[in-house]
Order: structure tokens, then sequence, then C-alpha cells
């Protein structure tokens, strides 16, 4: 059995009798160090008081609507570590820091002077406030907030909206914060039904069930969202012999993902085409002098692909709400045709790699795929995708962008065209290139550009070099 320790309200300054306006934890609960077990509220401030430590809660000493001061013991904890030391003053070990401001601004002991970055093993990470945070008066820490480089190794127990902007913040406890940041609520549009207008969980809680039963008709009344008519149900074995086949995994989970991507992004698709007789020419060669591979003309589109991305960044971004991130790396996502349904690993480093190790990595990675071994980091990390029918066929078709990427290239099968130089015409290999990108990320031109510097460096391979 673990030692037992008291959980005491700590010294925060001038409060005395202080109510009990919420139990966080019940008898029998664990709780993590620096977790809130009850709630108190002055006139002005509410206060979580936490947990000393990590271990299991035995007992309550509160109720509520009590009221309680410094020193009062709220709760009893058995320990889940017993090599723990004794309890510090105010029920926290000596060296915890404590970050708190009432409502006079008159501060606490303040956080230890170098806490460790990460914080303490097992503890989670200080609340992150929901909404951007005004300026705050110097020396005030909001909950989550942290100054400068210094991380308070202790989590804020006192919380006075009014005083530290009037008006702007949402009043709620810190566990009401966390409960409604997990949930994605901002707390701004909750209204607190406590005293004062204090939110509850109760009210979060709510808030998140009213806006469900809300979405679907205010969708339908704005005329946003699909809004579309039912599937429509047919029984086929009314107009002849059928069978019914159980779609694969894969194909649920690509189809998952298919339809989502094309409902939300905006696609476009550039065509173009490269005249590859060149480089069939070089890739020729190069399949005469190394056996032990097959070089097909992927990887040449997976460097010519890699040239373009470096030249045009904003194709290797991805949306992430107001900004876009731009990657600085180039893992190209190959689609692979297996007989479970369409997989894209993903082929890392291209930058780094020349034909030929793209050629063996591309054959391992393709059977992998077709023997169903892929793993998920198999398939994640991509920057952009090709997907190739050229060893199949077709003239252009329109590619699905892989999300959250935002472009992909779609390949067909290059035919013998004659091309007009000016004098005359000459049998050129045209490979059609599809190019589809997110039109919100993406303009007509530079996908325009994109696609036309593929087919450039693709029709002359020295552009690779520079
Ligand atoms: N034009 C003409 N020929 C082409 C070509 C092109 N664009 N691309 C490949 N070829 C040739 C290859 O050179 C090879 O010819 P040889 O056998 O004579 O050498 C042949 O077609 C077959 O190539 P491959 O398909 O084995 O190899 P690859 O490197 O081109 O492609 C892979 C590998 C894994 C991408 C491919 O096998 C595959 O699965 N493609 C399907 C992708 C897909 O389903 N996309 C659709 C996604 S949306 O549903």
């Amino acid at each position: 059995m673990g030692q037992m320790h008291e959980a005491k309200v700590p010294d925060i300054g001038n409060f005395h009798d202080i109510p009990v306006i919420e139990l966080l934890v019940a008898v029998g609960d664990t709780v993590k160090a620096d977790q809130g077990l009850v709630t108190l509220e002055s006139d002005k401030a509410t206060m979580e008081v936490p947990a000393p430590l990590a271990g299991v809660v035995k007992e309550l000493k509160v109720k509520l609507g009590d009221r309680i001061s410094e020193g009062g013991v709220v709760a009893v904890i058995e320990a889940m570590d017993a090599s723990l030391p004794p309890l510090g003053e105010g029920g926290r070990r000596p060296d915890e820091g404590l970050i708190a401001q009432d409502a006079l601004g008159s501060q606490a002991p303040s956080p230890s002077p170098q806490p460790s970055p990460g914080g303490r093993g097992g503890q989670e990470p200080a609340p992150q406030p929901t909404a951007p945070l005004p300026a705050t008066p110097a020396g005030v820490e909001l909950p989550g907030a942290t100054s400068g480089s210094t991380v308070p190794s202790s989590p804020p127990v006192v919380f006075d909206a009014a005083a530290l902007a009037p008006g702007q913040v949402p009043y709620a406890s810190p566990a009401v914060r966390v409960f409604a940041r997990e949930l994605g609520v901002d707390l701004h549009k909750v209204k607190g039904s406590a005293r004062a207008g204090r939110i509850t969980k109760a009210d979060v809680q709510a808030f998140v069930k009213g806006a469900l039963q809300a979405a679907p008709i205010a969708v339908a009344a704005s005329g946003g969202g699909l809004n579309l008519i039912p599937w429509p149900k047919v029984d086929f074995g009314k107009f002849g012999e059928v069978e019914s086949r159980p779609l694969s995994r894969i194909q649920k989970l690509s189809g998952a993902n298919l339809l989502r991507n094309w409902a939300m992004i905006p696609h476009v698709t550039q065509h173009d085409e490269a005249d590859i007789t060149a480089m069939e020419a070089f890739r020729k060669q190069l399949g005469a002098t190394h056996k032990d591979v097959k070089v097909t003309p992927l990887v040449f589109l997976i460097k010519a692909a890699v040239a373009a991305l470096r030249k045009y960044p904003a194709f290797n971004s991805s949306l992430d709400g107001d900004s876009l991130i731009l990657k600085k790396y180039f893992h190209i996502g190959i689609a692979v045709d297996t007989p479970s349904g369409l997989v894209v690993p993903v082929i890392r480093d291209a930058d780094r790699k020349g034909l030929l190790e793209l050629s063996h990595e591309l054959a391992a990675i393709s059977a992998k795929a077709r023997e169903g071994k892929l793993t998920p980091a198999d398939m994640s990390g991509g920057c952009f995708s090709i997907s190739s029918l050229g060893g199949i066929g077709g003239t252009a078709f329109t590619p699905i962008i892989n999300a959250p990427e935002v472009a992909i290239l779609g390949v067909s099968k290059s035919r013998m065209q004659p091309l007009w130089t000016g004098e005359g015409f000459e049998p050129r290999l045209m490979l059609p290139l599809s190019l589809s990108y997110d039109h919100r990320v993406i303009d007509g031109a530079a996908a325009a550009r994109f696609a036309a510097y593929l087919a450039q460096v693709l029709g002359d391979l020295r552009l690779l070099l520079l």
C-alpha cells in the first residue's frame, strides 16, 4: 500500500472561507500529479486545488458548498509511487512551484526557477488557451500561457477572467477550459449558467449537444453542404442474375479517403505532354547495362517532380487552417494497384536518390504493396503523389488529390506522334501528363507553369543537374 498524503488548499494569498463549487474527482479515482481535485470560487476568482502527487483518491474531505481556507484538507491521496518523499508546505513537494494570481494582483510563490521543459514524467502539458489571448499584465500567467522560454512545472490553479481581461476571457475553471479544448469548443460562444456567468462542464456539454442537433438544419437552410438525395436502393436481382461481393478493407478505407478528398478539395486538372524521346533512349540504355533492376519511366517522373516541387514550393505544401505548411523535404507517394485495392506507399527523400536506387526501391515497395505488407509508416509523410497508368493505357484522366497534399500527377501511356518542328513533322514519343491541384492553394497559371516545367525537364534531363 502506498503512503497517504493530504491535498491541502495551497497558499495563494487572501483566500478564506471559499466555497467549494465543483468536485472534480470521486473516491477511487486515479489522479495525476497537479490534476485538479476540487474547484473553489471566491467573489472574483476560481481556482482548482491540485493533487500533490499521482495516486488514488482515498477520501474526499469536502462536499459541494463547504467553505475552506488556506491549509484546509480537501482529499487524501494514496501515493502511486511509495518511494516519493513526504509533502512540503501547502501539500506540495518542495521542488514544485505554483503560479497564482488573485483578483487584486497579489502573487503567490513563483514557478520553480528551472523547470524541465517537458514537465514531469507522466504529466500532461499545461492547458493551452482555446482562443487567442489578450495581452496580460506583467507577471500574470494565463492558463496554458508561458512567458519567454520559461515553462511552469505546475499548471496555474487560479483563474480570474475579469481581472485579466474584463469582458474578453470566458469565465470558466481550468478543468472546464481543458474539457472545452478537447472538444474543440470556443468558450466565447458558450453561455455560463453558474453564478456570475461562470461556464460549467454541463454548459459545454449542452453547447456541443445543441450544435450537433442544429448542424444538419443549418447546413440545409443555408444551401451549403452537399444536401444530397438518398443513394438509390435498387433490387438488381429483379433485372438479371447478380452476385454480391463485399468490398475489401483497403477499398473501404481508400474509398472513404477518396470521397472526402473529392468532396472537400476544389480540384482542377491541368493537362500537358512531354516529349520523352531522348529520355526513352537513355532509359533503354540503362536497361541494357543494368539488368538487375527494371528502370521504368516512373523513376524519371519522380526526379522531374522533385525538380518541379523545388522550383514551385507551393506544390510541396499542405493547408493548415489559414496557413500553408511548406515542406523542405521531398517524399513522393506512388499509387500502386494491388489485388485488394489502391494503396499509396511513399518513397522518402527522393531528391537524394538516383534513378537506379529509386528503381530498386520502387520495385521493393510495389512488391510489398501487392503482398499486402505495407505498414502505416510506409504510407505516411508524402508531399506529392504520382499515379501512373502508363503501363496500361489511356490518354488522360483526373487523379484525385491525396490529402493533405495539394497536387497529384497522373501519367498516361506514351505514344509516338508526329510533332511539327517548324520545318516538318518528326516522330516524337509523347507522354501525357494530368496534374490535379487544389485550387485553394494553387492558381491555374502556377499549375500550367508547373506542368510545363515538368514536361521541359522530362524533355531535357540535363535540367535535373541545375
Ligand atoms: N508509357 C508507356 N509505357 C509505360 C509507361 C508510360 N507512361 N509507364 C510504364 N510503362 C511501361 C513500363 O516501361 C513497363 O514496360 P516493359 O514491361 O516493357 O518494361 C510496363 O509499362 C509496365 O510498367 P509497370 O507498371 O510494371 O511499372 P511502373 O514503374 O510504370 O509502375 C506501379 C509501377 C506500381 C506504379 C504500377 O505497377 C501500378 O500499380 N500502376 C497503377 C497505378 C494506379 O492504379 N493508379 C490509379 C490510381 S486512381 O485509381
